[in-house]
C-alpha cells in the first residue's frame, strides 16, 4: 500500500471543518453518534466527567462544547454500541487474533464480561467475579510478593490509585510502576532536583499574565488540543510563541477555532508559533545552551557597559545556587558545537535570546520531545536554566508547563503509585492502617521489563495499560511475557497485552470513567489531577456497556480482599460501596493537599494543590533553585560512533491514535494516510542514502549490544525534517528501541533519538 500518494500536508491548520468531520466520521464508524453526542455536552463540565483523553486543564468557566477532536474521539471509541462478549471468543481462538491488526482488536468494542484463558481450547471464557478474585489471590499467594508487578497506566482515578497502592504495598511490594516511567518521569526527577517539585507550577491564569511562551517538544494540536485555546487567546494579545520541533506540526503552526462561528466561515487562522525552530533529534540541550550564551553575552556586554542587566541579578542572587559555573560553561561551549548538535544557527539562537530578553514574564511548555532521550532529565533542566536566568519561576505569568499525558497520570503519582519509596508517605501509611510497607526500592517499568526477560517477575498486573505494545524491545518482550505465570488485564478493551499472555490470565473488564457508576444504590463519583496540579471530581453520565462491568475500585478491592484476607484492617468491601470513604484516607494521608476533599472536588475549575516553588520556596537540597551544567550537549554519549548513514529515529503519535489504541491508518495532520508502516525523511537525505520516494525499506537499529532490532514493510514518505533525523511511529517503532536506550536517571526510553539504519529492501 502507498501511503501519502499525494502530499496534502499542511493544507489545514488544525481545528477548523477537518476537526469536525473527523469527529463525525469516528461517530458515525463505532455507531456511537447519539449516545456519545449527549455525554459530550457533560464533558469536562464542573458537575460532568473529566475527559479519558489528555490530562489539560480544566476551566472553571468551560466552553459550551469543552472538548476537542482528540477527546471526542475517545469518548466516541469507550461509547462504541460494538461488544466484545464471551460468543465473541467462540467464534475467535486467541491464535486466531494474534493474526489481528492492534485496531482491529480494540474496534471489536467493549469487553462486557469477565473472562479466562482456557488453554485446551485457546479461548478466553466468562467466570465468575469472585472465582476470578479467588484464583488471583491464589496466584498472588504462591509467589514472593517482589516478583509480582503492579502497572497503572494514567487514565485510573485518584481513588482506585489509592487503593491499588495500598494493595501492593500490604501485599509486600513496592513494584508500582506506571506510565509515567516511560513519560514524563524524566521531569519529575529534573524538576524535583532544580525546583523542589516534580510538577509543573503554571494554572490556567498564567495564560493571562504571560507575554512568552516557549514550546519544546510538544504536539498540541494533537495531543493536548483544548489548550489551543488559551493560546489563541494569548495570541490575541500579541504573546509572542517560539516552538522547537524537528516537525513543523499543524498545530504549533495555525488553529481555527472549530467553536468559533467567525473563525470557522472566514478563512482566518490564528498563527500560533511566531518563531519556529526545526531542532535536532535531541538537540534541545544545545540548542538552550546557544540561547543562554547569547543571554549570558549580552549580560556580560551590559556590565561593562554600565547598562542594565540581561539576567535577572536579584532573583539569581536570593534564590539560586549554580549560576557561575552554568554560565563559565555557556561561555565557554563553541558556536561551533551548538550549531551542529541542534541544527540550527548562532543568528536564529541569538535571535530568540533577544526575544526572550523583552519578555518579563516566561512559560515554557514541554513534553514528550524533551523526556525521551538518554538525557531527558537534562533537557528538562536546561529548561530550568533557561527560566532561572531571567527569574521566571514562582511569579505571575511564569513557570515551567510539563504537559502530561494521561488524564490522571500526574495524580496517580500524587497518591503514592510509584516504585520509589521515598516518595510514597510510607511512615503515615504504616500509622494508618496498621501494617509494615517494604521498605525497599520497586521496579519501574523498564526493570519490570528487564524481570521479564530474566524470569525474575512472575505476575504482571495491568490496571489499564497495554505494555506489550508500549514498551521497547518488542521481540525480547513478547516471548518473555508468554513464559508469566500470571498475567491480569484490568481493561475496557482487547489488546496485544490480553492475547500475549501467562499461563493463567484474566481480562477484567471494568466501567469507562463516562459511565454512570452505581454502588450500593448510590451513584459514585471519582476525581483527578490535571497537568496544573488542579483535582477535579467526575461524575459519569453514561448507560454502562453491559451489567456484568465493575467499577475499577470495585475490581482493586475484590482481589485485595481476596489476597489479603484477615492481612488488612481495611474494609475494602465499604471502601468499594462509598468512594467518599477512600476519599477521606486520602485526605488524612495527605491533609495539606486533599483536605476537604469531599466538598472541595467539586470546585469550579478544580482545587489546587500547593506548590512550594511557586512562592519561590525551594525544597531542594541546598534550598535554593538549582542551575545545573550539561553533562554533554550530544544526545546519547554512550551510543557507538556513528557513520554517515546512521540516522536518528523518533517515534510520534499522529492525530488517529491515543498511545496504542489506533482509531484510523491516516495521520490528517501529517497528510500521511492509509499506513503508519512509513518512515519520513527529508529529500536530501533519501538522495544521500541512495533511496526514492516511496521505495520499501527496512529499518535496523544501531544496538549496543549486538542483538538485531528490524523493522521490515517500511515505506520512504519525503518529509520535511532536519538532516539526519527520520521519524516513524509509536507503536509500530517500538522493537526497534533496545531496552537498556533509556533516559540515564529516569529511566524513561529514549524514544526520540534511536539511533538507526535505513535499508533498501
Ligand atoms: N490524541 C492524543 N492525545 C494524547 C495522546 C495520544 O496518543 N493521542 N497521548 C497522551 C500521552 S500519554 C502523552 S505522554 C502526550 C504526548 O504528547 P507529546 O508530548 O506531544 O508527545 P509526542 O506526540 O510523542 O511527541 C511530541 C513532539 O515532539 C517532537 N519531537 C521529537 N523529538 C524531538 C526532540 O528531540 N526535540 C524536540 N524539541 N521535539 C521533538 C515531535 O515532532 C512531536 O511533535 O499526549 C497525550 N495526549
Ligand atoms: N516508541 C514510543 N513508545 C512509547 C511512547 C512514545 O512516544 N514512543 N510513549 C510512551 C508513553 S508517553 C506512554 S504514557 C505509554 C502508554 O502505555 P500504556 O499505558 O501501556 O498504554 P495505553 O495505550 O495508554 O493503554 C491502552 C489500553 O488501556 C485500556 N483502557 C482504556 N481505558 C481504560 C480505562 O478507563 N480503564 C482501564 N482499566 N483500562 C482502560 C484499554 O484496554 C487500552 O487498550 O507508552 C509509551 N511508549
Ligand atoms: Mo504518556
Amino acid at each position: 500500500m502507498t501511503a501519502h500518494k499525494k502530499s496534502d500536508a499542511y493544507r489545514y491548520a488544525s481545528g477548523g471543518w477537518g476537526s469536525l468531520r473527523a469527529v463525525a466520521t469516528v461517530l458515525l464508524k463505532e455507531e456511537a453518534l447519539v449516545t456519545t453526542s449527549r455525554a459530550l455536552a457533560h464533558q469536562n463540565k464542573p458537575d460532568g466527567f473529566m475527559c479519558v483523553g489528555c490530562s489539560w486543564a480544566k476551566p472553571a468557566h468551560p466552553h459550551p462544547f469543552e472538548f476537542c477532536e482528540s477527546g471526542a474521539k475517545a469518548t466516541a471509541w469507550d461509547m462504541t454500541s460494538k461488544r466484545v462478549a464471551p460468543d465473541f471468543f467462540e467464534q475467535h481462538t486467541v491464535s486466531e487474533l494474534e493474526q489481528w491488526h492492534d485496531h482491529a482488536l480494540e474496534d471489536a468494542g467493549r469487553i462486557v464480561a469477565p473472562m479466562r484463558y482456557d488453554a485446551i481450547t485457546d479461548r478466553y471464557v466468562e467466570v465468575k467475579w469472585e472465582r476470578a478474585f479467588a484464583e488471583i489471590a491464589r496466584e498472588l499467594q504462591a509467589i514472593e510478593p517482589d516478583a509480582a508487578v503492579f502497572y497503572t497506566s494514567g487514565r485510573a482515578s485518584l481513588e482506585t490509585a489509592y487503593m491499588y497502592q495500598l494493595f501492593a504495598r500490604m501485599y509486600g511490594t513496592n513494584n508500582l510502576p506506571d506510565s509515567s516511567n516511560m513519560c514524563h518521569e524524566s521531569t519529575s526527577v529534573g524538576l524535583t532536583e532544580a525546583i523542589g517539585v516534580g510538577v509543573g507550577t503554571i494554572t490556567l491564569d498564567d495564560f493571562d499574565k504571560t507575554d512568552l511562551m516557549f514550546f519544546f517538544g510538544q504536539n498540541v494540536g494533537t495531543n493536548s488540543p483544548r489548550m489551543l485555546h488559551q493560546l489563541q487567546d494569548a495570541r490575541l494579545r500579541g504573546v509572542p510563541i517560539i516552538t522547537f520541533n524537528p516537525i513543523r506540526e499543524p498545530g504549533l503552526v495555525s488553529f481555527v477555532n472549530p467553536q468559533s462561528p467567525t473563525q470557522m466561515l472566514t478563512p482566518g487562522a490564528t498563527q500560533i508559533s511566531t518563531q519556529y525552530h526545526q531542532v535536532k533529534a535531541g538537540g534541545d540541550s544545545a540548542a538552550i545552551t546557544g540561547i543562554c550564551k547569547a543571554l549570558i553575552a549580552a549580560d556580560d556586554r551590559a556590565l561593562a557597559e554600565g547598562g542594565p542587566r540581561v539576567v535577572d541579578a536579584a532573583f539569581i542572587a536570593a534564590h539560586t545556587v549554580g549560576y557561575e559555573a552554568f554560565a563559565a560553561y555557556v561561555r565557554e561551549m563553541s558556536w561551533e558545537k551548538i550549531e551542529s548538535t541542534s541544527g540550527l544557527t548562532r543568528e536564529a539562537l541569538t535571535g530568540v535570546a533577544d526575544e526572550y530578553a523583552r519578555a518579563n514574564a516566561v512559560i515554557a511548555h514541554f513534553g514528550m520531545g524533551l523526556t525521551q532521550h538518554r538525557l531527558g532529565v537534562q533537557n528538562v533542566r536546561m529548561v530550568v536554566n533557561l527560566l532561572l536566568l531571567r527569574g521566571n519561576i514562582g511569579k505571575p505569568g511564569a513557570g515551567p508547563s510539563p504537559i502530561r499525558g494521561h488524564s490522571n497520570v500526574q495524580g496517580q503519582r500524587t497518591v503514592g503509585i510509584t516504585e520509589k519509596p521515598a516518595l510514597a508517605p510510607l511512615d503515615k501509611l504504616a500509622e494508618q492502617f496498621l501494617f509494615e510497607p517494604p521498605r525497599n526500592e520497586g521496579m519501574s517499568t523498564v526493570d519490570a521489563c528487564r524481570g521479564v526477560i530474566d524470569g525474575k517477575v512472575r505476575a504482571v498486573l495491568q490496571l489499564g495499560g497495554n505494555l506489550v505494545r508500549s514498551v521497547p524491545d518488542r521481540y525480547a518482550i513478547e516471548p518473555a511475557w508468554r513464559k508469566l505465570r500470571l498475567t491480569v488485564g484490568i481493561a475496557t478493551k482487547l489488546n496485544r497485552s490480553h492475547l500475549v499472555h501467562g499461563e493463567v490470565s484474566y481480562i477484567l473488564p471494568c466501567l469507562s470513567r463516562i459511565e454512570i457508576d452505581e454502588r450500593a444504590g448510590v451513584a459514585q463519583a471519582v476525581s483527578m489531577e490535571d497537568s496544573t496540579g488542579c483535582m477535579h471530581g467526575s461524575r459519569g453520565v453514561a448507560t454502562p456497556a453491559s451489567d456484568r462491568l465493575l467499577s475499577e475500585p470495585a475490581i482493586v478491592a475484590g482481589i485485595a480482599q481476596a489476597t489479603l484476607g484477615t492481612r488488612s484492617t481495611i474494609d475494602w468491601d465499604a471502601w468499594s460501596n462509598d468512594y467518599a470513604l477512600v476519599r477521606d484516607e486520602i485526605a488524612c494521608t495527605w491533609p495539606e493537599i486533599f483536605h476537604d476533599f469531599n466538598e472541595r472536588m467539586w470546585t469550579p475549575g478544580g482545587f489546587h494543590r500547593p506548590l512550594p516553588a511557586r512562592e519561590r520556596k525551594w525544597k531542594t537540597t541546598s534550598g535554593k533553585a538549582e542551575f545545573i551544567m550539561p553533562e554533554t550537549l550530544d544526545e546519547d554519549p554512550d551510543m557507538p560512533a556513528r557513520d554517515a548513514t546512521d540516522m536518528r529515529l523518533f517515534t510520534v503519535r499522529s492525530d488517529s491514535q491515543f498511545n496504542t489504541t489506533i482509531y484510523s491508518l491516516d495521520d490528517r495532520f501529517r497528510g500521511i494516510r492509509g499506513s503508519r508502516m512509513v518512515v519520513m525523511i527529508n529529500a536530501r537525505d533519501i538522495a544521500r542514502l541512495g533511496l526514492a520516494a516511496h521505495a520499501q525499506v527496512s529499518l535496523e537499529a544501531v544496538s549496543p549490544d549486538g542483538h538485531t532490532r528490524r523493522v521490515d514493510g517500511m515505506e520512504v514518505v519525503p518529509f520535511d525534517l532536519p538532516d539526519g533525523c527520520v521519524a516513524g511511529y509509536f507503536p509500530e517503532c517500538n522493537p526497534l528501541i533496545p531496552l537498556s536506550h533509556h533516559a540515564k536517571q529516569s529511566k524513561v526510553p529514549a524514544a526520540k533519538a534511536i539511533p538507526v539504519r535505513v535499508i533498501a529492501a
